[in-house]
């Protein structure tokens, strides 16, 4: 028979006791350790609650599916509190991320457009080689000035500047110059703004935003000042081009960028343009730059796979003839690198649903509107979904059995990342240039953990040496 949903095992009956046992186990930052240990301890499914925060967590593909079948016409994730809290206390929009129902649908649609939809990506193009070219000249400089040929470096903030830069040109259709050697203190404000609020939400999963406000806790107060330094590089950079646009008309047949376009475009209000081109923004810098962290230094590791990826990215710039479009489209294993850098290390630790339906996973009945989590980070390491987990080996993904439920770094389905295509392709030119101009190298050192701060990352900075081929 189907056991009932209080069989599911776990940790839930004492929400209090389990938040004192999280916090002893210092799990704002072990989030996704304690994961993996629960799997191993209560099996492929388990209740918890923790706090405020309650969840079904499941890991097997099969179950994703089941969890992404049972997800409605308004697939709903975890509504994270604090960001809430924080746009209502400044009487802010929600964007995308935040809208809940037909709000959120009928502006999912007009942004995947503009955004994600494959057409769009051939006028993302140029711009983002365009920056993967500059940041190559960039290390280029650093690696001759060094006067020893060679540059090491802990690449984050560089990396930071190329997201931002790259996300920027997109949105905006120009540069903000943010690989020249000074850059405006303000650009490199929000950077910093982004980890703190990132950083900042975390403990707030568990302990509401209004009950720490009420007690006057710093990380409500860094939180605020997180957002709002987020909130108003993002409207300095929406007022310029309101200002452009109002001085001249057409700009020279040349692509004008995201926000131009849902501008005259004039379907959204321009309260809800504002919201979610901050968003985006914001979502574009730390989600991309520490995946390809990741990506180089599992690649500094394997000089093999580098010259690999070498070859077939030489030959498609062989085959398609200065065409970047078609380079793009011949380089397997490229993408392939990068799916396997979100297996090892993906951003999100899990993807969740509010399910609107009953549905039934491990032989548990699991109520319509339960919050079900698929364990992203504990799946991509389990080796009963992937053998030898804890090889780092891009090929894997060409193989046909990697396709079901297995790839699931940007989410899933209509509400899967708004920011995929530009964070794609992005990244592969970024592999591209890279791979052509330099090698990666590591000091020697051991394997680096990673953290939780809402997202996960390298727990101490990665030191690289870069060299010219
Ligand atoms: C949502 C991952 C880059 C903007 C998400 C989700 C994941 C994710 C897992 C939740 C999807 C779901 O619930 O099914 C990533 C990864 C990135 C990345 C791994 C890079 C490696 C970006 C970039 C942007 C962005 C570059 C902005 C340009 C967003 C937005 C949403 C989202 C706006 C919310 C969409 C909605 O609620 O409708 N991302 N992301 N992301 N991401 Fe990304
Ligand atoms: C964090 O348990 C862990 O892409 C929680 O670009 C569940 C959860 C819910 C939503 C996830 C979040 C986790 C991680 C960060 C994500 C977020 C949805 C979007 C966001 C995955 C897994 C992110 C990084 C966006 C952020 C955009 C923001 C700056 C406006």
């Amino acid at each position: 028979g189907i056991r009932s949903f209080d069989e599911i095992p776990g940790l839930w009956k004492n929400s209090v006791a389990n938040l004192y046992r999280f916090w002893k186990q210092d799990g704002f930052r072990n989030v996704h350790r304690i994961m993996l240990n629960n799997f191993k301890t209560f099996g492929p499914i388990y209740r918890e609650k923790i706090g405020f925060y309650e969840s079904v967590n499941i890991i097997k593909p099969e179950d994703a599916a089941i969890l992404f079948q049972a997800e409605g016409h308004y697939p709903k994730r975890l509504m994270i509190e604090a960001w809430i809290a924080y746009r209502d206390y400044r009487n802010h929009n929600y964007g995308v991320i935040l809208k809940d129902g037909e709000d959120w649908k009928s502006t999912r649609l007009v942004l995947n457009k503009q955004v994600i939809a494959p057409q769009v990506q051939q006028n993302f193009v140029p711009l983002l080689d365009e920056v993967g070219q500059d940041f190559m000249a960039r290390i280029q400089g650093k690696i001759e000035k060094s006067g020893n040929n060679k540059w090491t470096v802990d690449l984050s903030n560089e990396l930071f500047k190329y997201a931002l830069e790259s996300v920027s040109s997109v949105l905006y259709g120009e540069r903000l110059g943010l690989l020249h050697d000074h850059i405006e203190p303000e650009a490199q404000h929000f950077i910093d703004c982004i980890s703190l609020m990132f950083k900042t939400t975390s403990p707030m999963l568990y302990i509401p935003p209004w009950l720490l406000r009420r007690l006057g806790a710093r990380v409500w107060k860094d939180h605020v000042k997180a957002w709002d330094g987020i909130f108003n590089q993002a409207d300095r950079c929406i007022q310029n081009m309101f200002r452009r646009l109002k001085q001249k008309s057409g700009g020279e047949g040349r692509y004008p960028g995201v926000l131009t376009i849902l501008m005259l475009q004039g379907t959204l209000s321009i309260a809800d343009i504002k919201a979610s081109v901050t968003e985006l923004m914001a979502g574009g810098v730390d989600t991309t730059s520490i995946t390809l962290l990741w990506t180089l230094y599992e690649l500094a590791r394997q000089p093999e796979l580098q010259e690999e990826l070498r070859a077939e990215i030489a030959a498609a710039r062989a085959a398609s003839q200065g065409d970047v479009m078609e380079v793009l489209k011949m380089v397997p294993l490229v993408k392939a690198t990068l799916k396997e850098t979100l297996r090892l290390h993906p951003i999100a630790v899990n993807l969740q649903r509010y399910i609107t339906e009953d549905v039934v996973i491990q032989n548990y009945h699991i109520p319509s509107g339960t919050l079900v989590q698929l364990g992203l980070y504990a799946m991509g390491r389990d080796p009963q979904v992937f053998q030898r987990p804890e090889q780092y080996m891009p090929s894997r993904w060409l193989q046909r059995n990697t396709r079901y439920f297995r790839s699931l770094g940007f989410g899933f389905g209509p509400r899967q990342c708004l920011g995929r295509r530009i964070a794609e392709t992005e990244m592969q030119l970024f592999l591209i240039h890279m791979l052509e101009k330099f090698r990666v190298e590591n000091q020697g050192q051991m394997d680096t953990r990673s953290t939780f701060e809402l997202i996960i990352l390298p727990e101490k900075p990665i030191v690289l040496t870069i060299r010219p081929l």
